[in-house]
């Protein structure tokens, strides 16, 4: 008998039962989408929650990064991390932009501040970094540069929900910073997403151009998108952000566990966490050294052979994928810890509803090599 299957993640669903008096409340309101009552209370909650001022909703984190740029007009040039999901660079070539990558921080695995100065140029307009895993990037070196040079900072703060760092939310730095609520994520609208906007009039923007660039009835004053939330996933955020802090908890302990699991097997190394006050917990990465005894494909096909369904984010890099890999930013020689990473990591499955008995389970494969 093949062993239940364990995956990289899965999402918390609170019980169908407590859905039901939201969906009741749509029904009675016929109001499915653009703004209902329903999107209304979640941006509010959303704002107290993560103790930002202003939020636009998105139906899903690329359309909100895509929103971001155009809202802060983002032309020309674009530095960016090769060491992230694919969205973060495709949002930049949808909007004409050109992404220049910058190589990343060995230890937080994030945009290396140190490395960013060289790879501006007169046609450089912005910073995109990424917080990759929900680890916090340096913001002050970056604002450094960004203020020096005149640059905007949009951060893709898609895996930071409820991350602080010593100046607060995560999510107040930067000129605008983008979540995703998707199924994946750690907390979840099915599809969803948001920008965070510094003040009412961006956040007004933002509402125009996710609605048509519509003003009104009659003026569109912006070449806006479809990028609105529907009630239903408004009601699904609503009712997980009771249980946020509920899921963060479990995934500390997990997170605690591993590690104690993972403690002085040689060849495996946990990234170190260092610049969050309050941590998520999104994702637990390892990367596997070479002294590990087999290759990170090799361990990633022995837990597959487990029926545990582990990720390798990020890999490969970006940079490396067909519409990329031509850029003159994009060769591995201007990349080396990115593309050494990229080869070393491997996500392990952390989500609530793992249980101790699973983590065991995952850990015994590779305490076993
Ligand atoms: N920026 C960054 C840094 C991002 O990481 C992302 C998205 C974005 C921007 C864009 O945001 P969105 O537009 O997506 O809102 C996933 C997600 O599709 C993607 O949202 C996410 N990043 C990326 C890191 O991971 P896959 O290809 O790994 O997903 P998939 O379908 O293979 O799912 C992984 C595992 O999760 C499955 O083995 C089982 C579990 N799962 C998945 C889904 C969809 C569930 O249990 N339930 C589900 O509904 O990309």
């Amino acid at each position: 008998m093949t062993d239940k299957p364990i995956f990289v993640t899965q999402p918390f669903l609170p019980p169908l039962d407590e859905y039901v008096p939201y969906l009741e409340e749509i029904w009675d309101s016929k109001i499915l989408t653009n703004g209902g009552q329903m999107h209304q209370r979640f941006e509010r909650a959303l704002c107290e929650y993560l103790g930002v001022e202003h939020i636009s909703l998105f139906n899903n984190g690329t359309i909100a990064l895509l929103a971001a740029l155009q809202e802060l007009r983002v032309t020309g040039e674009v530095i960016t991390t090769p060491y992230s999901f694919v969205a973060t660079s495709h949002s930049l070539l949808w909007k004409g932009a050109k992404p220049v990558f910058v190589d990343i921080d060995p230890v937080s695995l994030n945009l290396d501040p140190q490395k960013i100065e060289a790879a501006i140029t007169p046609q450089t307009t912005a910073i995109m970094p990424v917080h990759c895993y929900g680890n916090p990037c340096d913001t002050r070196a970056i604002k450094a540069i960004a203020d020096l040079y005149n640059l905007k900072v949009i951060y893709d703060a898609a895996h930071a929900f409820g991350v602080e760092d010593h100046a607060g939310s995560i999510l107040n730095h930067g000129d605008l910073s983008v979540l995703s609520f998707h199924a994946t994520k750690v907390f979840t609208t099915f599809e969803g997403g948001a920008v965070i906007c510094p003040d009412a009039k961006s956040k007004q923007r933002l509402d125009y151009i996710k609605n048509f660039g519509f003003q009104n009835e009659v003026s569109v004053v912006a070449p806006g998108i479809n990028g609105k939330l529907s009630e239903v996933n408004a009601a699904m955020g609503l009712l997980q952000l009771k249980y946020f802090d509920q899921i963060v908890t479990r995934r500390k302990d997990i997170d605690a566990y591993y590690r104690r699991c993972l403690a002085g097997v040689s060849g495996i190394v946990i990234p170190d966490r260092e610049r969050q006050v309050v941590d998520n917990y999104a994702y637990f990465p390892i990367l596997v050294e070479s002294d590990f005894g087999i290759s990170r494909d090799e361990l990633y096909e022995l837990m597959l052979s487990d029926n545990i369904y582990t990720r390798r984010y990020f890999y490969p890099l970006i940079s490396e994928f067909p519409m990329y890999r031509s850029l003159p930013s994009a060769s591995t020689n201007n990349l080396p810890v990115a593309s050494a990473v990229s080869r070393k990591i491997l996500c392990l499955p952390i989500y609530p509803a793992l249980e101790n008995t699973d983590v065991l389970r995952v850990v015994d494969v590779i305490r076993n090599v």
